[in-house]
């Protein structure tokens, strides 16, 4: 009996130890993360499977391309994993651009005049031209910018740019998402002092960034929130932020103005079917953030869909297209209208997908 008591001791310290282990020594301090409605909400259009007709634009060339801008030339640009910038001329030939020491290239938007800007996660805002790189942003109030994810320039030479963690990079995402806490930001820098200063705070992992047509508002992706929001930049609502659209059927990544004033999105699957109960429990995701493996497990699977949407300037969706299960295109996280087709990027696809509108 002793020698039970003297177990049931020595287990009850051990699971003591585990849980004080967890507790203290966890990366994240988790929320629960509110899910999209599962019902079918009469707003967003059936799934489909349209995408699995596209073209693969330099397929095997342009690993992981997450974001894709067009110039006033019509060269196609794209940045991959290996930190090449590359371009895709009219005439058809890809063209090896630009090479950046880095593989955490995200967001891109090319300017009014030459060269391109480029999000990187590690390194803040880049600009590229034909000169060389520049880092335009680096620190904001005496912090460095960690998770540059998104950026676009306004008319007068303002670039605004998305920070999708102030906590984590870009490589430790699941851990955001498990702690399911807002560290995003919206930035704006200033070419005229190169200052950079913070817009909006307190953001559900900010991802894709757009301007209206007029420039009278600032579109922004909240991921984890699976919504976007409209932060108003003149008019009587100047300076006021609402929601632009929600209750998506997931993620927002990039979002691009299509020349009729709409916007295209791209939704990212990141809670994967049947891992919806981890994020309901703060005690699940404390013990799974302490095991590298697990976290991998709650990920797997999130890159095997693709789905796009347009929601025309007052939020209304318009239409929807899917690869259900990423037959031909997976985890597409922008997409770009330039003369009727829609150009996609993701960071899986080895290859830029071209899908005709018309
Ligand atoms: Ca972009
Ligand atoms: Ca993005």
């Amino acid at each position: 009996m002793a020698v039970f008591k003297k177990c049931l001791v020595f287990l009850l310290v051990l699971l003591t130890a585990f849980a004080l282990q967890i507790i203290f020594f966890s990366p994240i301090s988790p929320d629960i993360l509110e899910l999209p409605l599962t019902s079918p909400s009469a707003s967003v259009p059936p799934s489909n499977n349209q995408l699995q007709k596209v073209i693969k634009l330099g397929e095997g060339l342009l690993e992981g391309p997450e974001d894709v801008a067009v110039d006033e030339d019509g060269a196609l640009y794209t940045a991959t994993r290996g930190g090449w910038i590359r371009r895709l001329h009219r005439n058809g030939s890809w063209e090896d651009w630009k090479k950046f020491e880095s593989n955490t290239l995200l967001g891109i938007a090319t300017p009014k005049r030459d060269g391109l800007i480029v999000c990187d996660a590690d390194k803040g805002l880049l600009k590229f031209t034909d000169d060389g790189v520049t880092v335009l942003a680096s620190h904001v109030g005496g912090s460095e910018i960690r998770f540059a994810d998104d950026a676009i320039e306004a008319s007068d030479g303002s670039i605004y740019f998305s920070v999708a963690s102030t906590k984590y990079g870009l490589h430790d995402w699941t851990l955001d998402l498990l702690e399911a806490k807002p560290h995003g930001q919206i930035l704006k820098y200033d070419p005229s002092t190169q200052h950079t200063s913070i817009l909006l705070d307190g953001l559900y992992f900010a991802n894709g960034v757009a301007l209206s047509k007029d420039e009278d508002f600032l579109l922004l992706c909240e991921t984890f929130r699976f919504r976007c929001l409209k932060y108003w930049l003149k008019g009587e609502s100047k300076g006021k932020t609402e929601v632009f659209v929600e209750n998506l059927p997931s993620g927002p990544d990039n979002i691009n103005l299509a020349p009729d004033g709409s916007f295209w999105i791209a939704l990212i699957q990141i809670v994967p079917q049947g891992m919806e109960f981890v994020h309901t429990s703060k005690a699940l995701k404390l013990i799974i953030s302490n095991f590298p493996k697990l976290v991998e497990l709650v990920q797997s699977g999130v890159k095997k869909k693709a789905t796009v949407i347009n929601v025309a300037a007052n939020g209304n969706i318009i239409k929807r297209f899917d690869d259900p299960d990423g037959t031909v295109v997976s985890f597409v996280t922008s997409a770009l209208v330039f003369e009727d087709h829609l150009y996609l990027g993701s960071l899986k696809n080895d290859f830029v997908a071209k899908f005709p509108l018309k």
